[in-house]
């Protein structure tokens, strides 16, 4: 057999590290794949999970845009009848009801994301602003806690467990999830020293826990309690690193009567933690020389979620942990997948119909199904969903379902028929990860251009391709001349270096502002077509590499990359072109960390009104009507897990799973006994919204009250049918209005629910 290795990355989780994926030159089958040691974060580590991307690639595939008929079945059509007909309809939307009456829904998975630039394109010729990102049902509340501490709610920052002598890891659990490169390695070493702590904050005793020095199994969506009650401790004994506030923050004379308030022994309580642990772990934390702080979605899908994120922060803040090597710190992104949005006192923008708030120019999953199914004379009418299953993945699947219905038109661009894609009247193929270039970047620094393995499968394009003819269907195009930067792109291919394009862009953009809107199709539509085949989708990235160079030149210089000016731009973007493996495109020092402040006097705002007058002191109403809902839905659920086999929907053959394919509820003994259930025994669970049923297995992970079902289940997927009923969908049992009252992030890791044994099998 002869084999060929290739390089990439694994896209199923954001960590996504270089992989070698050595492929059978006959059958193309993925044989082998192994960690690639040229990768910068990643450095030759990968997971369980990487070594089964075969499945991902051998799954069952799209191959012809489909339309929907009469009758509700799909109908084969041409790619020219597809795209005229979808851009005719948008038009007529857009043209009707204005293009606030358009939503774009998605926005990349855990690894393509090179279509990005080219659907905001599209976004921009069809006048919406609406990007509904599932990024938005997790960290929308940092991003607007950011905005506010740091002046900028796109700053880039870390959470750099790897290098610290304190770690704290509050509602992640990195064992299985990652969140962090290399992690089981990062926490096998923190657990190992001596000199070194882990502190995990979970209401499940997981793997991170395990790993732990001190494990605070937490109620789940009391951290809110549990911090304040950190925070109370930090100010009532005066631990706060003086010195620091002093020179780098404003407000902490504001903020510090709230602690020196709050009830501790009270709080812990609340929390049901350990109040002698709670003591040793923040004085320890206080008198630690570097300290980080991690988390995820264990306090952004919980209660008071944007509250924790701002109380986290004051956590590593006040105790002077903050932008130095081994804390939490600033850095850039290369290209920025957010963006800043203003807040609504300052005029920001919000829904239509719901009024939420843009944050970081996305906007909530949470509120879309209620954007569309009302009467509302601005309600949306049409929606694009490209790299997103919101059906199974967003809030409350039956409720998104019968808000499509009554969309005027629905496109889902995704590479395998999807429960959301079953629901669209249009659906288009895509190119997979493996047949196109794309790109991944989420990792701080780093920049990674993967080279297509595979060429596109028949009757597929990639997402680039698609939305450049779905602009230049719509005729936004039609005015603008490429012919002059078509030649500026071919003197420069033939004779290098002398920024013969560089300059010709700069005129067309100053010239033609229109084009700056489009800058993605035009570098395409010119600079790319001098790159190797297919490459031109990458073409864009010339234009990140010129606006981050005049930026950071310093910080690109200290990763290794030489060169000056406007050269700088050229050089970064031709090894990124270059390096199979990705690079590192920037080091910033620690010494000129502090610029990357956004706030005028580059120092941190520590005081946030509306977060400690409407929420700090109200926490005692959260409680209260947490305990109303408590009485008729006994069990807290997590709804969610991330577990040894899944990566959210991206593999939806289940087959790949070597274990859990039943996605199993995780059910604590006494619960077990009370309810007579057995190891395996099936139950049905029932929320406000909706019921599934469910195996279960028996586990002291959780305590009594608390179940845990994972993510990623109740798929359909032909040759795993037979789990279907079982692994069920967490989204059917979620509502809409259980969310976070700022940023409207789910709290899906604390559904109510309450459960019953089924007498029936469920396989
Ligand atoms: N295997 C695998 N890895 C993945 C993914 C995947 O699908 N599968 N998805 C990727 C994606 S998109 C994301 S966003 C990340 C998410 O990564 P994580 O957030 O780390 O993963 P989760 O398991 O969803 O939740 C984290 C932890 O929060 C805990 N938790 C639940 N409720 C509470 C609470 O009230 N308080 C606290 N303190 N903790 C609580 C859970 O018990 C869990 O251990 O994972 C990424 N990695
Ligand atoms: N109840 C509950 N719900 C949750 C969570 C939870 O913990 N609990 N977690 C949430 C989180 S953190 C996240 S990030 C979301 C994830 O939810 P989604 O954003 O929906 O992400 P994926 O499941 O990764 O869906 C990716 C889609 O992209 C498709 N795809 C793969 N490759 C390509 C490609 O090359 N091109 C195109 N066009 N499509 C491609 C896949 O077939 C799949 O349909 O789920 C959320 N939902
Ligand atoms: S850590 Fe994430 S990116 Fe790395 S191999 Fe595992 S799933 Fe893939
Ligand atoms: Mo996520």
């Amino acid at each position: 057999m002869s084999t060929t290795i290739h390089k990439n990355a694994c896209i199923l989780c954001s960590v996504n590290c270089g992989i070698n994926i050595e492929v059978d030159d006959q059958t193309k089958a993925f044989v082998k794949i192994t960690g690639d040691k040229d990768h910068p974060t990643s450095q030759g580590y990968i997971c369980q999970k990487a070594t089964r991307l075969n499945y991902y690639q051998s799954q069952e595939r799209l191959t012809s845009p489909l339309r929907k008929k009469a009758d509700g079945n799909f109908e084969e059509i041409s790619w020219d009848t597809a795209i005229q007909e979808i851009a005719d309809k948008l038009k007529h939307v857009r043209d009707t009801y204005g293009g606030t009456s358009i939503a774009y829904a998605g926005g990349g998975g855990q690894g393509n994301h090179m279509a990005q630039m080219y659907a905001a394109a599209f976004r921009k010729a069809l006048e919406t602003p609406y990007i509904y990102s599932s990024i938005a049902q997790e960290k929308t509340g940092n991003f607007w806690v950011h905005g506010k501490l740091f002046g900028r709610q796109n700053v880039n920052y870390g959470e750099p467990i790897a290098d610290t002598d304190f770690g704290m890891i509050i509602g992640a659990n990195p064992m299985q999830s990652h969140g962090i490169p290399r992690a089981r390695r990062v926490i096998g070493e923190i657990s190992r020293d001596k000199n070194r702590t882990l502190v995990v904050i979970d209401p499940r005793k997981t793997e991170t826990a395990m790993k732990a020095d001190y494990f605070l199994q937490v109620k789940p969506g009391r951290d809110a309690w549990l911090m304040s009650a950190m925070l109370g401790i930090i100010v009532q004994e005066g631990l706060e690193d003086k010195q620091f506030i002093n020179v780098h923050t404003n407000g902490f004379h504001d903020i510090k009567p709230y602690f020196m308030a709050i009830p501790i022994q009270e709080y812990v309580d609340i929390a049901g933690v350990d109040y002698d642990m709670v003591l040793e772990v923040t004085r320890k934390m206080a008198a630690a020389k570097t300290v980080a702080i991690r988390s995820d979605l264990g306090i952004e899908m919980s209660l008071n979620s944007t509250l924790n994120a701002y109380l986290k922060r004051l956590l590593f803040l006040i105790t002077g942990n903050f932008n130095k090597f081994g804390t939490n710190h600033l850095s850039t992104w290369f290209m920025p997948l957010i963006g800043h949005s203003r807040d609504i006192d300052e005029g920001g923008r919000t829904t239509m119909v719901t009024n939420s708030r843009e944050i970081a120019k996305i906007y909530p999953p949470n509120v879309l199904a209620q954007e569309i199914d009302t009467d509302h004379p601005d309600r949306l009418r049409a929606l694009i969903v490209d790299s997103a299953n919101p059906v199974l993945n967003w809030v409350d699947t039956n409720a998104q379902k019968r808000a499509y219905k009554k969309l005027d038109v629905m496109v889902v661009i995704d590479i395998a028929m999807t429960e959301t894609a079953a629901e669209a009247d249009y659906v288009l193929p895509a190119s997979n990860q493996f047949e196109k270039y794309e790109s991944t970047f989420f990792a701080e620094s780093i920049f990674h251009v993967r080279r297509p393995i595979f060429p596109p499968l028949k009757g597929t394009l990639s997402e680039p391709e698609i939305y450049t003819r779905l602009i230049k269907a719509l005729g936004t195009l039609d005015h603008i001349d490429l012919s002059e930067l078509k030649k500026a792109a071919q003197q420069e291919k033939e004779n290098p270096g002398q920024g013969v394009f560089q300059g010709a862009f700069m005129k067309a953009s100053l010239e033609k502002p229109q084009l700056n809107q489009y800058s993605a199709i035009t570098l395409r539509e010119t600079l790319g077509k001098t790159l190797p085949k297919g490459a031109e989708n990458a073409a864009f990235i010339w234009f990140a590499a010129q606006l981050y160079a005049s930026k950071y030149p310093k910080a690109i210089r200290n990763a290794g990359i030489e060169g000056k000016g406007a050269e700088l731009g050229e050089i970064i973007f031709d090894k990124i072109m270059n390096s199979p493996s990705g690079i590192k495109v920037s080091h910033h020092e620690y010494e000129d960390i502090w610029d990357l402040m956004r706030t005028p006097d580059k120092r941190v705002n520590l005081c946030i009104p509306e977060l400690l007058d409407n929420w700090l002191v109200k926490l005692p109403e959260v409680l209260e009507n947490q305990a109303k809902l408590e009485k008729n839905y006994p069990f807290n659920l997590i709804a969610g897990e991330r577990r040894t086999y899944n990566a959210n929907a991206v593999i939806r053959n289940l087959e790949w799973a070597k274990t859990d394919k039943e996605g199993f509820l995780k059910i604590n003994p006494t619960d077990a006994a009370l309810h007579g259930l057995e190891e395996g025994a099936a139950v049905q669970l029932t929320s406000p919204t909706g019921s599934i049923k469910i195996l279960t297995t028996i586990t002291d992970e959780v305590k009594k009250g608390v179940i845990s079902m994972p993510h990623g289940h109740g798929i359909t997927y032909n040759e795993t049918q037979s789990y279907k009923e079982v692994g069920a969908m967490p989204n059917i049992l979620t509502t809409a209005d259980y969310c976070d009252p700022l940023a409207k992030t789910p709290y899906h890791k604390n559904v109510r629910v309450k459960l019953e044994k089924l007498e029936e099998e469920l396989v």
